[in-house]
């Protein structure tokens, strides 16, 4: 069996620990000579058109990240089910993203680094506590429902949102079309995790950031996304962002990755940039799991996380 790693970045990082995660089999990578014909698995990230072409043994693709909005559009992607990454490394970090982001708009960080920048001492005598402030999830899924249970353990009033109707312990969670007003109208900080399907794409609109809670204890609505940048219309958060309609953003995810220099987004007072690392697939952890997937199916069991083509997620 040969595990085909198919990636635009540096491949040695995942070779090494490939090699180390399956002995024995051999781990081979675009651009060297192999037998295609080999090839059991592909461990991938964005591949290239042609690239995955020509496998009349694959068993199954492997996405090197949770999202696999990076395969949809591949031109005829080979039929073997796609895996994507859904493990705790991953999970963890993302919650530690969305935690740190909602604690900095709660603890209303940008003033008192404004106000140290400035030596101004200007204490808030009456500051929101976390229960004050009411966290909505677009995107109850792994990643959600953690960063959900973490931002409780603050003391948030979290909810969520997902396409199905769902219920989770401890949360209310809206859905579909239906739920979508009542779960804005109840949002301080909006949170998106969802995937980048042709019915999210361009979601985070003026028309949706309108229905956000205005009453909440922060002053105004507050979006993170770090979801994915086809998600979201710059140009309406910028607009939103001066109008008041949003208070401030914080985004992980651009339109067009890296973003470019010309972006407003990049100079805008109340907008905190991160260059697509809220959670990274850190190869270790990524290697193990995958590994760990071709030997339950090795071993007759089915692959976990698999994802649904016709829902594109
Ligand atoms: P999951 O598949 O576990 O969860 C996706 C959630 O989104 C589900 O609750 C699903 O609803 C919901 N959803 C999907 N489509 C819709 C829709 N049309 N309307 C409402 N809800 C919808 O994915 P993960 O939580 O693992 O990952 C989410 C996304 O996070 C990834 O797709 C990726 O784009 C992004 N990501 C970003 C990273 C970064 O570093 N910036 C790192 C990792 C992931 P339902 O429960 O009903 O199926
Ligand atoms: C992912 C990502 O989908 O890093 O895992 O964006």
């Amino acid at each position: 069996m040969s595990l085909l790693v198919a990636v635009t970045w540096e491949t040695q990082p995942w070779v090494e620990r490939f090699t180390r995660h399956l002995p024995g089999r051999e781990i081979v990578v675009l651009g060297e000579e192999f037998d295609r014909s080999k090839i059991r698995y592909v461990a991938t990230w964005g591949p290239k058109p042609g690239s995955l072409d020509n496998l009349p043994n694959l068993q199954a693709i492997f996405s090197l990240g949770a999202g696999v909005d990076h395969l949809m559009g591949y031109p005829d992607l080979p039929a073997a089910p796609i895996v994507r990454v859904a493990q705790d490394d991953l999970t963890h970090r993302m919650s530690e993203y969305m935690v740190m982001h909602s604690l900095m708009y709660l603890r209303d960080h940008a003033r008192f680094s404004e106000a140290q920048r400035a030596k101004r001492w200007e204490p808030d005598r009456s500051p929101p506590i976390a229960s004050d402030v009411r966290v909505g999830i677009m995107g109850f899924g792994v990643l959600g429902q953690d960063a959900a249970a973490k931002l409780k353990m603050m003391g948030f009033d979290v909810a969520g949102w997902s396409r199905t109707s769902k219920s989770v312990e401890g949360f209310k969670v809206y859905s579909g079309d239906n739920g979508l007003d009542e779960f804005l109208a109840r949002t301080d900080i909006l949170i998106a995790l969802i995937p980048l399907t042709p019915d999210t794409r361009g979601i985070l609109n003026r028309s949706l950031f309108k229905k956000l809670a205005q009453d909440g204890r922060l002053g105004g609505p507050v979006l993170i996304n770090a979801g994915r940048g086809g998600l979201q219309v710059e140009s309406d958060i910028l607009t939103c962002l001066d109008d008041g309609t949003l208070k401030a953003a914080t985004l992980d995810v651009f339109e067009k990755e890296p973003l470019p220099e010309s972006s407003p987004l990049w100079a805008h007072p109340r907008v905190t940039i991160t260059p697509h690392n809220a959670a990274v697939s850190e190869p270790e952890a990524t290697a193990r799991y995958i590994a760990q997937q071709i030997l339950r199916h090795e071993a007759g069991e089915s692959f976990e996380n698999m994802v649904d083509r016709a829902r594109g997620y």
